[in-house]
């Protein structure tokens, strides 16, 4: 077997999902049911997709990291973006909160991490191609901080309503909160040229009249339009940390989060995200 088959057949379990086989059975009703989960929520859970044993060592993985984690210093709004005095104070664009969860960047992941491997497979970037049915074809991120992180979340901590700068996003919960952290999120409230910005006030303003929670269990694989869909994490509750492997995508493979973006997500950016900021990608804010 080559080293691409071990870590496809290691990670994730074939024997439930077989994502490589495209003529099976199995992977073309898989690719269904998520396409139509996908089509009534804009999200859709893919249970026990990772190996039990794969998953723990992950976790094991992101608690050795977790204090290499980034924690916000700043308020933050849902685009990651600076105050813009042109807008109402009551804006969202000048909504700001303190996000309290932390980032461990995936260039600070181990050699060996299961997660970068696992996000390194074709077959795997092929597969949530099909998932999500994109006219365009998909990319892994070209951002190397965000391509591939780590959120983590102590007790105490949230993370509030917001849009991602990445059109998709694959979550693994690898550990998960004793009570609450619970993902919730409000399915397409934007799209490409429209901001949408009275829903934006009303779900900040309290307005859970389109909201939907997914309980993740650890393992699962949740696939997600977070550009699109606006979301935030519940408190978490009790004594457990709680860590998620985020693995992203883009249509364009060029483009990064804006600096703006990554020095408040992961307190750092790179000469690269300053050469990519004037990327244009579809005239919505982040
Ligand atoms: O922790 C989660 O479930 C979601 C994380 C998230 O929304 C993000 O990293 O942008
Ligand atoms: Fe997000």
């Amino acid at each position: 077997m080559t080293k691409f088959t071990d870590a496809l057949h290691e990670i994730i379990d074939t024997d439930l999902y077989p994502i490589h086989n495209l003529n099976s059975q199995l992977r073309q009703e898989l690719i269904r049911s998520v396409h139509s989960e996908l089509a009534k929520t804009g999200c859709a859970r893919i249970s026990n997709f990772i190996r039990g044993q794969v998953v723990q060592e992950m976790a094991r993985e992101a608690s050795e990291l977790h204090n290499l984690a980034f924690w916000p210093t700043e308020d933050q709004n849902p685009y990651a973006s600076p105050p813009e005095p042109s807008f109402p104070v009551d804006h969202p664009r000048n909504h700001f909160t303190l996000r309290t969860n932390g980032f461990i960047g995936a260039d600070l992941l181990n050699q060996d991490s299961h997660l970068t491997r696992m996000y390194e497979l074709d077959v795997l970037t092929h597969f949530v191609w099909d998932a999500l049915q994109t006219e365009k074809p998909l990319y892994r991120y070209a951002d190397p901080i965000a391509r591939n992180p780590y959120s983590v979340m102590e007790p105490g901590q949230t993370f509030p309503w917001h849009f991602d700068g990445n059109e998709f996003s694959i979550s693994i919960l690898v550990q998960k909160a004793e009570k609450g952290g619970i993902f919730q999120y409000v399915p397409n409230i934007r799209s490409p040229g429209e901001e949408n910005y009275d829903r934006v006030k009303a779900v900040l303003e309290g307005d859970t009249s389109h909201l939907f929670s997914l309980d993740l269990e650890p393992g699962d694989l949740q696939i997600f339009k977070g550009r699109y869909s606006m979301h935030r994490v519940t408190k978490v509750e009790g004594s457990n940390n709680r860590y998620i492997g985020i693995p992203s995508y883009t249509h364009d493979p060029y483009r990064m989060n804006r600096p703006h973006h990554s020095l408040t997500y992961y307190g750092r950016s790179t000469r690269l995200h300053e050469e990519r900021e004037l990327i244009q990608v579809d005239g919505l804010t982040d």
